[in-house]
Formats: C-alpha cells, structure tokens, sequence
C-alpha cells in the first residue's frame, strides 16, 4: 500500500531556542510518519509573528504551493496549529488540504483507536476539533450568500451540520461518562480485592509497552511509531513474591498536547491519577530526554498526578555508551538505568518495586482506612 504523499512546512514564529526549526522538522516527520505519510519534501520559514491570513507571508505561500505540487503533495502539514480562518485560505489558494499538529496527532489517534472507549475519546476530540472550523466556513458561507439578513443555502446546512455536531458532542459525552462509571467501579473493585496498581507513564515512544510486556509478559503492541498504544491494557502479576499487582499500560505523552485531547482523554489519564504508583518510563537515549521529561512531568502535574511515589526507569540503555551512562545517571541520580527490550537492570527494577509495593501495603494496613470497603469478593 502505498501512502498519500504530503509536503510539510516548518514554521518558527518569534524567538525559539536554537534548534527549535530541526527539532520541529524531526518531530513531524515522525508523527506524519506514524500516520502513515510519505514526507516528500519540506520548507522552513521563520516569521517574527504570524500572518493572520495564512500563518506564512504570501511569497513563501507561493513557493511552498509549487513544491508541494510538484512533488505530487495531497497535504500540507504544519508543524503548529493553524486558526479555522488560515486553514481555510490556505486550502483556497493552494487546493491543498493543510494539517496543523493538533489534526495530525488526532488523525494518528484516529488510526489507532481499537476499544469502544478510545474510538468515543477520539471521536470528542475530532468533534470539538472541527466545530470552530466550520464556523469559519459557514462565516464565509454567508457572505456568499449575500447581505446581512440573507442566508445561502449553503450556510442553513452548515447550520445544520454544526448542530448535529453538538448534539452528537453531547451524546458522545453522555457515553462516555457512562464509561467512566464503569471504570470507576472496576476500580473499587481491584481496591478491595487489595490490588496493588502500578502505571506506566511516559513520552511516546519511550518503551512503555516493551516494559509492559517484559514485566508481565502481556503481549502489548509495540512499534518505532508514535502513539503506538491508545487504549489502556492491563496485567495482573506476581512481582519476586508479592502477588495481585495490576500493571497499567497508557498512551503515550508528547509535549503541547493539544488539550482536547487531555480533555478527551481524561478517563484513561484517571487510571494514571488513581494509581497507587508510577513508573515513569524514559527513552534515555533520545538527543530530547530530558525536554520529554519535562513534558511528562506537566502532563502528571495537570492531572494531579505529580506526587505520585514514582520510579524512573532510563530505557534503552543497550544504546549508551559509558559515558553516556554515565551523563544520564548524573542528571537523574534517581533514574534506574534499564533496558525494556533486552532486560538489561530489568532485575534491579523488579527488586525496587518490590521493596516500594511492600512498602505501600504495610502503610495501607496501618492505616485506620485500612479495612474500609473490605470484603471477601
Ligand atoms: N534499543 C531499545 N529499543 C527499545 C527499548 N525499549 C523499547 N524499544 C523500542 O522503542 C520503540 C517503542 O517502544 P514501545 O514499547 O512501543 O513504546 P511506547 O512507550 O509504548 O510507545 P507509545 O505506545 O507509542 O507511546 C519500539 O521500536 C521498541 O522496540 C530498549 O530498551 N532498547
Ligand atoms: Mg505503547
């Protein structure tokens, strides 16, 4: 099969570090990789502030339009969001389809959705995505139809179409609110049946799913593709004697997360917020571990998961030197060094969560909450 050709477009407005054009560039070329994409080709600009109308000036339009033609383009995909207004003219003058970042992680979301659940977060996170755009169209769509006063026929469908928009919004919600119920039972049910829950967070890509599988064997899907795990998998597992621990697989994180999307995703980030631990999961062998940190740590601050006890694994460490062994235990003198795929410090990891599960169950026992909900289930 082969994959639809698209042309993308690297843009820096204002001061940005000083990588800021490669890093962006490497970044999309990777999410329009894992939405299946063949990159043909690509232009940088740097702009001290935005043009309203089409994010880039004129003549850069221009000469993004002709090479993207001419490599047979059927996107244009922008390393940043684009307001409904840019998108709109952009595909008018161009006559092709623009994808900012934000539409390009949901279309990747799209792909990958496998549970009734996920497909419902997506779908929320689509429909809340094109609502203020075909606002856009239809604010054009009545100046076609002439006057003020005047409605083309036009507009009454998008009329139309954007209250069937919000009515399935709303009943997309209701669904999923119904399934958040339902995993808050689930939950009440693993506590006291005294599970010991242990998530695994991180950025995509960092090999959450390959430690998942290691730990527990679960078979998770893993691949080089970012966002390869969308919905939440779970294993129960017996850790060097401590036994009935349910270890939690989640997507993966990215930074600028466009917030629809934590939104839309707020039920499966609930199973991270409610965990009893974490295990943040680091590819420490990536030039931008220590951005991809940051950007974890945020994402676990908005979702009041940041004082959670964690573990921090340094993945991949079979692709360190020495010394860069060395460098990253420097800067995360709490970082286990380990590698998912072939178990290298995977022993040390065991032990740790062994200790730390012990640990949590001996305060939970002293506590006066201890017995609370306790039943013979
Ligand atoms: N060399 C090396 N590669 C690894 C290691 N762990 C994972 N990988 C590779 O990294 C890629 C991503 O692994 P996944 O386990 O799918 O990563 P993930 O964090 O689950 O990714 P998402 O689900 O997309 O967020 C795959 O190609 C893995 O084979 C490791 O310890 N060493
Ligand atoms: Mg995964």
């Amino acid at each position: 099969m082969s994959n639809i050709k698209a042309y993308l477009v690297i843009v820096q407005i204002g001061k940005k570090p000083r990588h800021y054009l490669d890093e962006s560039l490497e970044e999309i070329t990777e999410l329009a990789r894992s939405c299946e994409r063949e990159v043909v080709g690509f232009s940088k600009a740097v702009l001290p502030e935005p043009s309203p109308s089409h994010l880039i000036r004129k003549g850069k339009m221009e000469e993004v339009r002709t090479a993207a033609k001419a490599a047979g383009a059927k996107f244009l995909i922008f390393n940043v969001d684009l307001s409904p207004g840019q998108a709109r003219n952009i595909e008018t003058d161009c006559k092709i389809t623009p994808v900012d970042r934000t539409g390009l992680i949901l279309d990747i979301f799209a792909k990958r959705a496998q549970s009734r659940e996920g497909k419902l977060q997506v779908e929320l996170a689509r429909l809340n995505y094109i609502l203020p755009r075909l606002m856009g169209l239809g604010l054009k769509m009545s100046r076609l139809g002439g006057g003020i006063g005047t409605r083309g026929p036009g507009e009454q469908e998008l009329e139309w179409d954007r209250r069937k928009i919000r009515k399935r919004i709303a009943r997309v919600k209701d669904e999923l609110e119904k399934v958040e119920k339902h995993r808050a039972l689930i939950r009440l049910s693993r506590k006291k049946k005294h599970f010991t829950t242990v998530a695994l967070v991180g950025y995509t890509n960092a090999g959450k799913s390959t430690l998942m599988n290691a730990l527990t064997g679960a078979g998770a899907y893993v691949e080089d593709k970012l966002f390869a795990t969308l919905d939440p998998m779970t294993r129960l597992q017996s850790v060097n004697g401590q036994s009935n621990i349910l270890f939690i697989d989640t997507v993966g994180l990215i930074k600028d997360l466009p917030h629809g999307l934590v939104k839309a995703f707020h039920a499966t980030l609930e199973e991270v917020t409610e965990a009893d631990m974490l295990i943040h999961v680091l590819d420490a062998a990536s030039p931008h571990a220590e951005q991809q940190k940051a950007a974890v740590d945020e994402v676990l601050q908005e979702i009041n998961a940041a004082e959670k006890i964690s573990v921090l694994v340094l993945n991949k460490a079979d692709l360190l030197s020495d010394d860069e062994k060395r460098r990253a235990e420097g800067i995360w003198a709490h970082g286990m060094l380990i590698s998912a795929k072939s178990s290298l410090g995977m022993n040390g990891l065991i032990v740790k969560l062994e200790g730390i599960i012990q640990d949590l169950r001996t305060a939970s026992n002293h506590s006066p909450l201890a017995d609370f909900g306790h039943s013979s289930s």
